[in-house]
């Protein structure tokens, strides 16, 4: 029996002050599907089965590059992290898991991280390791780079480090280790982009010779950032190539912040998932760089054109369809649970709006150039309000009909203010 951050009595209050509203929205929902032959009870149901997971990183809050503004009551270690993706897991119902981040997560006992975990109903998902940062147990640094650094030195540390995070993750039940290098350069000329490609894949055999046999590596791309002038894992192309060159169990990794402007991701991830190299997403929102805004705030369209290339590929090849889905955000001016809470429900609800999606009409248009019934089919779904599904499967699974209203009834920020004092720092950084 997993304890409980927040009184489930207090839930079920709130709840029932929303119950009625909340039903007679999902039955008019229902009865409009259903004249087009759609079972609410299969998407709801779908929606209590989604689960995305919560980054250790995305419960503190971030700054930018100028200044960082302490929250109220950041968690100061792992377990307060946990406790706090144990709120959003219990009110949101849609967050069933943690990723970790070593060294800033780094266990004394991880047989004991993984019991408290559980004990809140939360598993562990991916490992991150951390090569773009110097550690302080480490004698060399990574200031010019690591897994692609020109001294093979540098290069064996950034390998131990994440052979050191597998051999963690598989204490924690982990199954997956997410790789991604701040490499680069600033200046044309610093590198050679063909030697700094080799010396990256070489060093990242050694990892994926530890990988367990039930482990995936992801590489996740990023355009720019630190880097400014190239990075080593620049694009979608590099990721692929860098998988394929490793084997099975390496995967791309999609971060939706991690492109230039207006770059198609959804085709992007159509063409991973055809070549067997989908391994997951980061999500977030973006206006114009790595902005790590919450899922759908900016952009829900595009969120909704991804997933509806996920369920087109799930449909098409079951068997091959595992994504990894983590929120990847930074909150500099909102409480982190409530915009974790909120980039969940998101997540899910262009998930459902997608499972929307007439496929066999919308194959018939496409057959037929119908251009513009194509485009209503996809808009039809896109347009269709779903909340009354998201909030019955909250509901159901024990969660909060309205869990940002719910979240601050429970006073538990001004509770955890009071026990964690706030932590100075003028640096930056999204952490
Ligand atoms: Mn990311």
């Amino acid at each position: 029996m997993a304890d409980k951050q927040i009184d489930p009595a207090l839930i079920a209050d709130h709840n029932q002050n929303a119950l009625a509203d909340m039903l007679a929205d999902y039955d008019a929902l229902g009865a409009k599907l259903a004249r087009q032959n759609v079972d609410i009870e299969q998407l709801t149901q779908k929606a209590v089965d989604f689960g995305v997971a919560i980054p250790s990183w995305g419960v503190g809050t971030g700054g930018t590059r100028f200044a960082r503004f302490p929250g109220l009551g950041e968690p100061r270690n792992i377990y307060e992290k946990l406790a706090d993706c144990a709120v959003i897991a219990q009110l949101s119902q849609a967050t069933p898991t943690v990723s970790l981040h070593i060294p800033w997560d780094r266990p004394d006992d991880p047989a004991e991280l993984r019991e408290t975990a559980a004990s809140w109903g939360l598993g562990i998902d991916a490992m991150n390791s951390n090569t773009f940062q110097d550690h302080d147990d480490m004698p060399l640094s990574f200031k010019y780079g690591s897994l692609s650094h020109t001294d093979e030195a540098v290069r064996e540390q950034a390998i131990a480090h994440n052979i050191d995070c597998i051999e963690i993750g598989q204490k924690l039940g982990s199954k997956a280790l997410t790789v991604w290098i701040g490499d680069g350069t600033n200046f044309p000329g610093q590198q050679s982009f063909t030697r700094s490609f080799e010396r990256y894949l070489e060093a990242m055999k050694k990892v994926y010779a530890a990988l367990p046999d039930d482990w995936r590596v992801f590489i996740e791309h990023k355009i720019y950032e630190p880097a400014f002038y190239s990075t080593v894992i620049q694009d979608w192309g590099s990721n692929y190539l860098a998988a394929k060159e490793l084997g099975d169990k390496a995967q791309c990794l999609v971060d939706l912040g991690h492109h230039a402007p207006g770059v198609n991701i959804e085709m992007i991830v159509a063409r991973l998932f055809q070549f067997g190299k989908l391994g997951g997403f980061h999500f977030n929102d973006s206006k114009y760089g790595d902005d790590d805004l919450d899922a759908g705030s900016i952009n829900p369209y595009q969120l909704f054109l991804v997933f509806n290339e996920l369920v087109d590929a799930e449909l098409s090849n079951p068997s091959g369809f595992n994504p990894a889905y983590m929120l990847d955000q930074s909150h500099n001016v909102t409480d982190p649970i409530e915009s974790l809470i909120s980039s969940a429900v998101e997540v899910q609800r262009a998930y459902i709006q997608a499972l929307l999606v007439d496929r066999a009409k919308l194959a018939d248009y496409q057959d037929t150039n119908d251009v513009m019934m194509a485009n209503r089919t996809l808009k039809s779904a896109y347009i269709t309000d779903v909340s009354p599904i998201l909030a019955m499967a909250r509901h159901r699974a024990g969660g909060a009909i309205d869990p940002i209203t719910t979240y601050r009834a429970t006073g538990y920020r001004e509770t955890v203010g009071k026990q964690r004092p706030a932590r100075k720092g003028s640096g930056g950084g999204i952490v």
